[in-house]
């Protein structure tokens, strides 16, 4: 292929044709922000061409037990590492839009069946475009062009902006696209979550990659802070990181790296800039103050919505609600805020982290299997950040096995550990399945299994980290 990515657009062409002429689509995708994010794009797309769909967000062991049943149905962020079997012989119109490594290869479109997965173009769908990034190119075909930010938001909420910091490849021509509409403003920041809605002292104390004397101790970012000559309120408020000017943040970011130099391993130094600073993202038609006004916190919003199975209140906030759904999907967070606070509590009471050679994790007995993954990432700050922590799990609905759930400095995968494969690897060893990104991916491991899984991870990591 001479010209890979004007390949994939012609591809585009064709989905195009598919979806104009339809009349009864249905549309199914994951159930994580990138995945909302590319069901809102695509519900809104759709709502525009006043065309009937249906839209259900699943997760992926459940496409096999899919049936066709619909004129057109469109899967999107996921099924392309799936088998479709019943849809590949069926009548029925299927259209994939996904970025995720693909089974199948480079499919000759009969008519019915459309797969559109970068990966066949050459093109890597872990950082340069997400699953609602193609649902947006789709969007582009009709001129939809106001459907960009949504683009942005899923590539942030899959992590894609983490190789180097920032949007690349595809994902910075809809970046673009976006900031020509005035949707988004891009700026290179600090990277310290809360940007919108932390008083500066607490995002300041979540710093946990690396733990730092600030690390979880807000007394200590306040002395940072008066150090640093930066006032912590104005006019009587509580200022965050989107209050600061341009030299304070020089400030930050100098203090930051000569904290972290003091900490980490020679080898490790050169990483140093990624881990404080990076581009974010802002939309700009959000309320100022708010989590939907960034890119990172909006994401974990919508994440809260679907790790307690309330996807519709994300998918209404998605495509405009900013009543009912906000208000709902407001409490949702604030909830989510509070069961994560009490687990947290609990794994830490007692000291519930074991450590082993090269890793440590603890069993979240009763924690839901949504969330181990944000606990343990939250956990990392509270342990030894040069080894990955795994949480586990029982699974809450279905199978018998147990989820673990792997977290660790983002450090580690600079120095170039992936964890995903990693895990993908030993779980596959000990009759159980796994992947993800990195620095963050998961498992499901037989409950007899999980300490003959975690002692030949532990050995894995003989030498590595
Ligand atoms: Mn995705």
């Amino acid at each position: 292929m001479k010209h890979p990515k004007s390949t994939m657009m012609k591809g585009f062409d064709k989905a195009h044709n598919m979806v104009k002429n339809a009349e009864d689509v249905k549309i199914y995708s994951h159930i994580d922000c990138d995945g909302l994010s590319a069901g809102a794009i695509l519900s809104s797309t759709l709502d525009e061409l006043e065309i009937d769909h249906e839209i259900e967000f699943i997760s992926l062991d459940r496409i096999e037990d899919l049936r066709p049943e619909n004129e057109l149905t469109i899967f999107s962020d996921l099924a392309s590492g799936q088998n479709l079997d019943k849809f590949t012989t069926s009548n029925s119109k299927v259209l994939i839009l996904d970025h995720h490594p693909p089974l199948r290869s480079h499919n000759q479109f009969n008519g019915s069946f459309l797969e559109l997965n970068p990966h066949h173009y050459g093109i890597d769908g872990s950082y340069q475009i997400s699953g609602g990034g193609m649902s947006y190119l789709l969007a582009k075909t009709f001129g939809f062009y106001k459907l960009s930010w949504m683009g942005v938001l899923s590539a942030v909420g899959d992590m894609q902006d983490s190789h180097n910091g920032k949007l690349q490849g595809l994902n910075q021509e809809i970046l673009q696209d976006a900031v020509k509409l005035g949707l988004v403003n891009s700026s290179y920041d600090l990277s310290i979550y809360g940007r919108q809605t932390r008083p500066l002292f607490v995002a300041l104390s979540y710093f946990g990659d690396v733990n730092l004397p600030i690390t979880n101790n807000r007394n200590e970012c306040m002395l940072l802070l008066r150090k640093l000559e930066i006032p912590t309120t104005k006019d009587g408020k509580q200022r965050t990181l989107y209050d600061l000017s341009m030299d304070e943040k020089q400030r930050i970011f100098s203090e930051l790296v000569r904290l972290l130099s003091r900490e980490v391993p020679h080898r490790y130094v050169k990483h140093i800039p990624k881990l404080v600073s990076g581009d974010a993202y802002e939309f700009l038609n959000e309320k100022l103050y708010t989590p939907l006004r960034d890119a990172s916190e909006f994401s974990t919003a919508v994440n809260a919505c679907s790790r307690n199975k309330r996807h519709e209140i994300a998918l209404n906030v998605l495509k405009g609600d900013r009543e009912s759904a906000l208000k709902d999907m407001e409490k949702l967070a604030r909830q989510h805020r509070r069961y994560l606070a009490q687990k947290m509590e609990w794994v830490r009471e007692e000291d519930r982290i074991n450590k082993l050679d090269n890793l440590q994790y603890f069993e979240g007995n009763g924690i839901k299997s949504e969330v181990i993954g944000t606990i343990t990432g939250m956990l990392l700050s509270y342990g030894d950040w040069r080894k990955p922590i795994i949480g586990l799990t029982d699974i809450s609905d279905q199978k018998d096995g147990i989820k673990v759930s792997l977290r660790c400095s983002r450090l580690l995968a600079y120095d170039g550990i992936h964890f995903g494969n990693m895990i993908k690897k030993v779980a596959e060893k000990v009759g159980g399945s796994g992947g993800g990104h990195s620095v963050a991916c998961g498992a499901y491991v037989p409950e007899s299994k999980v300490g003959d899984f975690l002692q030949k991870f532990d050995t894995a990591l003989n030498g590595v980290v």
